[in-house]
């Protein structure tokens, strides 16, 4: 297997033994994932090799079943599988893998715990002992407009660990930074739940961190794109989903603004604002996409109307929620100037 990403699984319609190679180009290392890993018996073994064949270091070895996913990663661009077959799928357990580019990272062999690879949902650790430049956690979505929600599980310790974990958008050492957010016209307020702008993010607990203990971050999914639209009218309403009754659980909504001529410009009032503090977030992007820079981040309460104004002729406003605590939402009014 030698393509950037894919999955495979022990299911094979026959009892047996197998083994796969997957590689990569030279400066790329392979994550792999395993989600219900299992075997039938004690006997049979899973083995995973840091390297292109049986003779290579042993990375995992393991029978029976292991409840939790688990990921780990090649130090250089050859992992090598062993795994027995099943002839029924439910005993079958299933392995993503992705490669990626190792630059940023030290290319020192893998130490379980050490960051790791998130598909879809899961659990990601911060832990002290691996705060290091190659404890990097790589998440993503392979579904097509779908949000990465990280929720915080221990929010009291975000105090002390907000400015200690990087969370970027897509998996290079140089993405843009998505957390924390610091806004100009307020104090850094402390996130404790971060959407994804893509379909990938990179999670780094920096080794300055001040964590005293160990802490957990929920990785699920948000399948947006239901309520997405397009606004061209020289003015109009955005109000978040049934307000002024409570908003959607696990959403991402995103009202796109394009109005002519080109030269115009869009400015927005927001009147009401009515979220979970620090969870549930209001963006106004000066652009199209949410790769535009940021013109506000809201969440909480609005103590008085906020004017907003962009530099072109476009604006995408944007609302998330995570799955707890709904409240009314927002409204807000655009023109063009
Ligand atoms: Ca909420």
């Amino acid at each position: 297997m030698n393509a950037s990403k894919g999955f495979f699984s022990s299911f094979s319609g026959q009892l047996g033994r197998c083994s796969v190679l997957i590689s990569a180009p030279t400066n790329q290392v392979i994550w792999l994932l395993f989600r219900q890993l299992q075997t039938k018996s004690l006997q049979q073994l899973v083995k995973v090799y840091d390297g292109p064949n049986a003779q290579s270091r042993l990375l995992l070895t393991h029978s029976g079943r292991l409840s939790v996913s688990q990921s780990l990663r090649s130090t250089r661009n050859f992992l090598y599988v062993e795994y027995p077959s099943y002839s029924h799928p439910n005993s079958a357990f299933f392995a993503f893998y992705a490669a990626m580019d190792a630059a940023g990272d030290s290319r020192s062999p893998y130490i379980p715990g050490c960051g790791g690879y998130i598909v879809d949902s899961g659990m990601l650790i911060g832990d002290r002992r691996f705060v290091g430049d190659q404890c990097v956690w790589y998440i993503e979505n392979r579904k097509k407009n779908h949000t990465i929600l990280l929720s915080n599980n221990s929010p009291t310790l975000l105090a002390d660990a907000s400015y200690s974990i990087v969370v970027s958008d897509g998996w290079s050492a140089d993405g843009a930074v998505i957390n924390p957010v610091i806004l100009s016209d307020t104090t850094p307020q402390l996130v404790k739940s971060i959407y994804s702008l893509s379909d990938k993010i990179r999670v780094h607990f920096k080794p300055d961190g001040n964590f005293q203990r160990l802490h957990s971050w929920t990785v699920s999914e948000i399948a947006s794109g239901k309520c997405w639209s397009n606004l061209s009218e020289p003015t109009g309403t955005i109000k978040s989903p049934n307000y002024p009754s409570p908003y959607d659980d696990m959403s991402d909504c995103r009202w796109t603004i394009r109005v002519q001529p080109a030269t115009m410009k869009i400015r927005l009032l927001l009147a009401a604002v009515q979220t979970e503090q620090d969870h549930d977030f209001i963006y106004v992007y000066n652009g199209a996409s949410v790769d535009s820079p940021l013109l506000l981040q809201k969440s909480g309460q609005l103590t008085l109307p906020t004017v907003v104004v962009s530099s072109t002729n476009e604006m995408l406003v944007r609302f998330t929620s995570n799955s707890m605590t709904q409240l009314s939402g927002f409204l807000a009014l655009y023109s063009s100037i």
